[in-house]
């Protein structure tokens, strides 16, 4: 037992000298192969261990232990030291000019869909000119709703689900209830009009909005570009104009509008825009083959985007209502105008063929770099 306790001893003293003085890592390394390797010193004490009588091993075994403790402390020791010498070093050094360009050169990124979409439809509507408006993603209950034509316990706020904050927390004196996350970008019809105060009034106000909803086409955080155009003489066949020259400057040359009857509060008469479907052309079938056999006709599928009928409901318009445009603080005795409201998820998806709105959101490069 002696022998080996003398045995383990010169270990733990040869380490103490060798550790201290290594250079650097490469040397610290060899040294913890050294001492502690498979094949290494105490390995070689350890095997020794198994000709000592049984009761003569806890008191080696107990010593082995400490000092394997003892070298591994040793380099871990020698490595900060060592790590602090080379940071030091490298402090002491010549500065890092970081003006340099970076060696790497990374590939240039691109804008989301969604933003390239809010910028088409902006540019569109910049040619035609209206001019972009903004308002607060944080809104009122008196703009978003209200002004807008929908007194409390109207039913058409079921239409939108709705996150409202607590303004308590908000310490402005706004009671609970009264603020919310918009639901839509309408609010900001009121606030340009204000703004304004006199007509012409040709804003655009891309935004986002927030409503309770999740699924393959609706997601909680969406955004909407809304349209507004007051004043003295400004009728429906206006509207339609403006949304027909919109449509086909977004979907293509091609493409047909048409106007259904539909009810928001803050519109008279309302409507929803459908555009003839820019998959299938309007015609609700996609050739398969561009040509059938001899005599035949052509083959074709249904169009999954339109569901066969070659119309897409694009968003939700109409005259703005008396009473929306005496909230915003002119006569609607005087003057008229419209409005428009369209959801920017919806654009880009039927432009660039996308089925699914979460994955806008869902950060994969995969999907992003396709556009
Ligand atoms: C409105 O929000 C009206 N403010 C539009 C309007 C403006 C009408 C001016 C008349 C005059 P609606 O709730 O239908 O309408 O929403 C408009 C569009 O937003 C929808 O067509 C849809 O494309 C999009 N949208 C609605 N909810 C979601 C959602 N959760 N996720 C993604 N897009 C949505």
């Amino acid at each position: 037992m002696a022998d080996l306790l003398g045995q383990l001893e010169a270990l733990a003293k040869g380490a103490r000298e060798a550790i201290g003085s290594a250079a650097d890592e490469k040397a610290l390394e060899d040294l913890r192969v050294r001492f502690l390797g498979k094949k290494g010193e105490l390995s070689a004490v350890l095997r020794g261990m198994g000709a000592l009588p049984a009761e003569e091993r806890p008191r080696v075994g107990e010593v082995a232990n400490r000092v394997r403790d003892e070298v591994e402390a040793l380099l871990a020791g020698a490595k900060s030291r060592l790590d602090a010498r080379k940071l030091e070093a490298e402090l002491a050094g010549p500065p890092i000019d970081v003006t340099l360009p970076g060696r790497r050169v990374l590939p240039r990124g691109h804008r989301h869909p969604i933003t390239r979409a809010t910028e088409d439809i902006s540019a569109i509507f910049a040619r035609l000119g209206y001019e972009v408006a903004s308002g607060p993603e944080i809104e009122l209950d008196w703009f978003n709703f209200e002004a807008l034509n929908i007194p409390p316990d109207h039913p058409a706020r079921d239409m939108q689900d709705t996150f409202y904050v607590e303004a308590s927390t908000l310490g402005d004196g706004a009671p609970d209830g009264s603020v919310l996350l918009r639901t839509h970008t309408s609010p900001v019809q009121i606030r340009a009009m204000q703004r304004l105060g006199v007509p012409p009034v040709r804003i655009i106000c891309p935004g986002r909005v927030y409503r309770s909803d999740y699924d393959q086409t609706h997601s909680p955080m969406f955004h909407q570009v809304e349209g507004l155009c007051v004043g003295e003489g400004i009728t429906f066949a206006d509207l339609k104009g403006t949304l027909a020259a919109f449509a086909r400057a977004y979907f293509g040359e091609g493409t047909r509008t048409r106007f259904r009857p539909s009810y928001f509060p803050f519109v008279e008469p309302g409507a929803e825009v459908d555009v003839s479907c820019s998959i299938c052309g309007g015609t609700g079938r996609i050739p398969v083959r561009a040509q059938g056999q001899a005599g035949e006709p052509p083959q074709t599928r249904r169009c999954g985007t339109c569901k066969e009928t070659g119309w897409l409901e694009v968003l939700g318009a109409g005259m703005v209502h008396p009473k929306v445009l005496e909230n915003g603080g002119f006569d609607p005795k005087r003057y008229s105008g419209f409005a428009f409201g369209m959801g920017v998820e919806r654009m880009a998806m039927l432009r660039y063929g996308i089925d699914d709105l979460r994955l806008y959101f869902e950060n994969d490069l995969r999907f992003l770099e396709q556009f």
